[in-house]
């Protein structure tokens, strides 16, 4: 490797006499700093059997930018100047590399291109066994190519009137076969019961038992009604996940019977899907669902980090995202969620924030640890959490509304149990954390 690292100190014409030897270039470059118009990824690499780190580098340099498993005559020395990205940093003890790629490489607003680059075909490279991107930083030039989030968090705190204390939600269950009726009224309960924020569930849609359009109409007149008995402002968040056009088609209808709000499982409806929506939002809020996230983020050796997902969604624009619990059903632990929340809160380049969402096998008990671990800015889903009180959806909303309100005045949930009955009840069938 000194010998070619060496090589390639030389000047153009010895470069072109490397070239014409077939000596390969090298993408490592330990002396190279990135500019601000680099795109930096950091990658966790094992190389495959006796191979070391720095041929996988350089094979992982050449497939998610310019080259390929050889050298080409076709390569011009030009193009490897111009476009060829930098191997910057190998830590062999963790296995841990960065890679500056040039921002020429990339489509501004053409998220789909930019990840085929440093997030495709190398995953599926001989030369590494396992092959994982941990974090990613974008340039300005390609941050602000995209539109990011039409409300962040300041938005949706004035759209709720709600200044400075965590947002709580459920999700309507079953997940799956209630009519648009009783869907609705299970809506209305939950917001009545103390609930801002109401969610269809991922993968509920536009079923038969269950269409779409009548939802909407149902669940947003219960709604209305809601925030007139509570005088509370109300959240529906109803799901359109689906075709791109059909999404379109579906906001469209959702802000025509003033609704505020969407979701969309963003991974399966995927990054072009996204863009879309976000591009012809019509002005809602867009709530993101990470379903199917975890075939990708979960093995911390292979794969993509959920942190690079929520990276992405909030330059994409997403205004919230689930990003974990770090205390319910869902993997993910405290280090994890706290490094994501403070990647879609804080600054960048003047991109409006994404709010952190926090859902998956909570309950009252739950609301403590979760906000001591989040802080305020956080919305909090209990589905089962809510409707599974012993005295039903509305009352499992009051629990959750009053283990908030506990922990807002530092008041053990115990010791608020005691005057509370809701939570009290809720406490003696989940417990406390
Ligand atoms: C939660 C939920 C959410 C998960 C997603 C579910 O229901 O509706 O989709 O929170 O996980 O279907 O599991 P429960 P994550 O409150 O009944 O668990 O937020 O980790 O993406
Ligand atoms: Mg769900």
């Amino acid at each position: 490797m000194m010998l070619q690292g060496l090589l390639e100190m030389m000047y153009p014409q010895q470069r072109a006499y490397c070239k014409k030897k077939g000596i390969k270039m090298t993408y490592i470059d330990l002396e190279y700093n990135p500019t601000g118009n680099d795109l930096v990824c950091k990658f966790f690499v094992e190389p495959h059997g006796n191979h070391s780190i720095e041929d996988a580098c350089e094979d992982i340099a050449a497939e998610s930018s310019i080259g390929t498993w050889t050298d080409v005559s076709t390569m011009e020395q030009g193009i490897f100047e111009r476009l060829g990205p930098h191997v910057f940093r190998i830590d062999k003890g963790s296995g841990e590399v960065l890679l500056a790629y040039p921002s020429e490489l990339f489509e501004p607003n053409n998220m789909p291109q930019i990840l085929s680059s440093v997030a495709g075909n190398i995953f599926g490279m001989k030369a590494v066994d396992n092959l994982r991107l941990i974090d990613i930083e974008l340039p300005e030039n390609l941050v602000k190519s995209f539109q990011g989030p039409l409300y962040g968090i300041e938005g949706i705190r004035k759209l709720l009137d709600v200044k400075n204390r965590p947002l709580v939600g459920t999700i309507v269950k079953p997940k799956l076969g209630l009519g648009y009726k009783k869907h609705a009224e299970v809506a209305y309960e939950s917001w009545v019961g103390g609930c801002d924020i109401v969610k269809d569930d991922e993968n509920l849609t536009n079923q038969a038992f269950n269409p779409f359009k009548e939802r909407i109409i149902e669940t947003l007149k219960m709604r209305d009604q809601a925030e007139e008995e509570t005088g509370e402002k109300k959240i529906y968040m109803p799901n359109i996940s689906a075709e791109t056009d059909e999404m379109v088609r579906r906001a469209h209808f959702v802000k025509e019977n003033n609704g505020r709000y969407i979701m969309v499982d963003i991974v399966t409806v995927g990054f072009s899907g996204l863009q879309s929506i976000r591009e012809k939002n019509p002005g809602l809020v867009i709530h993101a669902h990470r379903a199917m996230h975890a075939a990708f983020t979960r093995n911390k050796k292979q794969g993509i980090s959920m942190l690079v997902l929520a990276k992405l969604a909030r330059i994409i624009g997403v205004d919230q995202i689930h990003i974990g619990t770090a205390v319910g059903k869902m993997e993910g632990g405290r280090r994890e969620v706290t490094q994501i929340r403070d990647a879609i809160v804080g600054d960048l380049y003047g991109l409006k924030t994404t709010f952190p969402v926090s859902s998956g096998g909570l309950h009252p008990g739950h609301i403590p640890p979760l906000v001591d671990i989040m802080g305020g800015d956080v919305i909090i889903q209990a589905g089962g959490g809510v409707h599974g009180h012993p005295e039903g959806t509305q009352k499992g909303a009051v629990a959750m509304r009053q283990a908030l309100d506990a922990t807002m005045q530092k008041i053990p949930l115990k010791e608020y149990a005691k005057t509370h009955a809701e939570l009290n009840l809720a406490i003696q069938k989940w417990g406390t954390v």
